[in-house]
């Protein structure tokens, strides 16, 4: 299926029997997170894109807030909301998401200041200007990382072999906060990788893993450049 989002107008694709579906937006951490989980679980699904702006009207029907991550599953429920959508994936049975469930809500709950501070930036909530913070509510939460990883001694954040659901929702942020720093380099400063040597490992084993993929970078940072220099949604950027 295309990666193109759909935009008012445009049919609802027809949907597979036996699969699960996921209404996303390339480069939105939100549905990053559950668009790991499915992988992690080997669930079948596809993923349709949503123009944000002008979203189809069935699309509206399914979720009249106009949001995504949407789950659609096959008896036609559809679940709205990522920590709602991940809890139904967990529930499909196989190997759970989770190491340690208590402490892993503790390290996500610690780093959704810093989603709050990214996407007041990025929804233009609060001015392009050192004033905001962003930067030493970032560095903040890179420091609690480095000592995390340093604690824990594992090449993910709470585990060797591959990541679990604290990495899901952990690394689509950091990589939102760091096409920050492209974007806004006056606003957000880039963390001194020579003095967080376990969050460089860390950010490499991402990348190099199976989950390293979810979004082109480069695509996500040309994403928040015409969001918040040019009040562009390029919800197609580096598609052809
Ligand atoms: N609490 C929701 C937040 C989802 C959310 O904010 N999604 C954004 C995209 S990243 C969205 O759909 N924005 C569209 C809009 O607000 O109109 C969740 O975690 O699922």
């Amino acid at each position: 299926m295309s990666e193109k989002a759909l935009c008012k107008g445009q049919p609802k694709p027809p949907t597979e029997v036996g699969k699960l579906r996921l209404y996303s937006m390339r480069f939105c951490p939100h549905s990053a997170k559950c668009r790991l989980a499915l992988l992690a679980k080997n669930v079948p699904h596809d993923v349709v894109n949503i123009n944000l702006r002008r979203q189809p009207d069935w699309f509206m029907e399914l979720n009249p807030a106009g949001t995504v991550p949407v789950l659609e599953v096959p008896n036609g429920k559809v679940i709205v909301d990522a920590s709602l959508i991940i809890e139904h994936i967990e529930g499909l049975g196989g190997e759970s998401l989770y190491v340690n469930k208590v402490e892993e809500a503790a390290l996500m709950e610690k780093a959704k200041q810093l989603f709050k501070s990214t996407e007041d930036v990025i929804s233009g909530k609060i001015q392009n200007d050192l004033s905001t913070g962003l930067s030493d509510v970032y560095h903040a939460k890179m420091n609690e990382l480095e000592n995390h990883l340093k604690a824990k001694g594992t090449k993910f954040l709470f585990r060797n072999d591959k990541p679990s659901i604290a990495d899901f929702c952990i690394f689509p942020l950091l990589n939102e906060a760091q096409s920050l720093c492209d974007v806004l380099p006056s606003l957000i400063k880039p963390v001194d990788m020579g003095t967080h040597p376990k969050l460089n490992d860390y950010i490499d084993a991402m990348g190099a893993s199976e989950f390293g993929s979810y979004v082109d970078y480069f695509d996500l940072v040309a994403f928040h450049k015409g969001l918040i220099m040019d009040k562009e949604y390029l919800y197609n950027e580096g598609l052809f």
